[in-house]
């Protein structure tokens, strides 16, 4: 299924909500103990890279930086740059949607394994937003940089600047001109943000997240892909965790920081992903038209995913191998 149209398909007459089952009861003090008490060997193969939607020409970029001596930094940003420069994504990079008065705006950031951030948003006219992310939080003493001031640092780091809005994104913009309706409806969205998670043969993590957001958003919203614990969060010694969807109930649950959270207190990756959508839909009574995934590794380079409705989807390269993996979902069709 393509990324674009993953809730399309999530009619909402005849859904019936079926329970996550993950609200697992937790007892900290023993799960801490355990975890003291276990060595964190590789459950899984190592190297992996896994991120949102079918994405396999970014995780296989990913995966061969990491082939190719790449650290997981390196890895996340070049994978995350192939989507960027799709002009056929319509979510991120060049092609992303544009905002309602008809600007390309763009969110991005990106994580380190020693808790580094760097973070772009409200970011115009410069396709690789993942890149100037990572020099937010290598060339600066800040974390996050926004709008023209952003822009103009990374013409200063030698970024080009170029036309973001796509002869596509303006025909789309000019149907949706015609009604102008905006609800913030998921199931009417384009969503192709692309979270990756990256994690090296020693288990080291790395994590980014870059986006165009909403289409047709109000002018100035930010939403959760650049904001850290929201679209992502990486805690080296415990996991990593990214988020696709819609950025308000991500970041009003700081989606990606309670995953990692909940894993460190001894939940797996499937089991924390679970829990952080039961969050969402308990505290908001229109879930069924919102939209959000998650995908999340743990340190023994376990993975878990979920998403509200079904369509959501996940790459995985592992063992050599770079597949397309749908998530299961919260509302299942009676
Ligand atoms: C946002 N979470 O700006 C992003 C949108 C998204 O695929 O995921 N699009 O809210």
């Amino acid at each position: 299924m393509k990324r674009r149209t993953f809730i399309q398909n999530a009619s909402l007459s005849g859904i019936g909500v079926v329970t996550a089952g993950a609200a697992i009861g937790c007892n900290n003090e023993t799960k801490t103990l355990e975890k003291e008490n276990k060595p964190s060997t590789p459950k899984a193969s190592l190297p992996l890279v896994v991120a949102t939607w079918d994405v396999k020409n970014a995780t296989a970029k990913a995966w061969e930086t990491l082939q190719q001596g790449g650290s997981v930094l390196d890895a996340i940003e070049q994978g995350c740059r192939v989507e960027e420069a799709n002009a056929e994504g319509q979510s991120v990079g060049i092609g992303g949607l544009p905002d309602r008065d008809g600007n390309v705006t763009l969110d991005a950031c990106i994580m380190s394994p020693e808790g580094g951030y760097g973070a772009v948003v409200y970011l115009q006219n410069i396709k690789h937003p993942i890149s100037v992310a990572r020099k937010v939080m290598e060339e600066t003493p800040h974390v996050l940089m926004a709008g023209e001031g952003a822009k103009q640092f990374a013409i200063s780091m030698g970024f080009p600047t170029e036309n973001l809005l796509t002869e596509a994104s303006i025909k789309a913009w000019e149907a949706w001109k015609v009604t102008s309706q905006y609800e913030p409806i998921i199931n009417i969205e384009n969503h192709d943000t692309i979270g990756m998670l990256a994690i090296d043969k020693d288990g080291t993590i790395s994590g980014g997240c870059t986006t165009s957001g909403l289409a047709y958003k109000m002018a100035g919203r930010v939403g959760d892909s650049p904001i850290i614990g929201s679209g992502l969060f990486i805690d080296n010694e415990v996991g990593g965790a990214t988020a696709t969807g819609m950025g308000e109930e991500v970041l009003k649950t700081v989606g990606s920081f309670l995953i990692v959270e909940l894993m460190r207190q001894g939940k797996s990756p499937q089991e924390a992903c679970e829990e952080a959508i039961n969050r969402i839909v308990t505290k908001n009574k229109n879930f069924q038209k919102i939209q959000v995934g998650y995908v999340a590794v743990n340190k023994a380079g376990e993975v878990g995913y979920y998403g509200i409705h079904k369509g959501f989807s996940v790459t995985k390269f592992q063992n050599g191998e770079n597949v397309n993996l749908p998530s299961d979902f919260y509302l299942k069709s009676s």
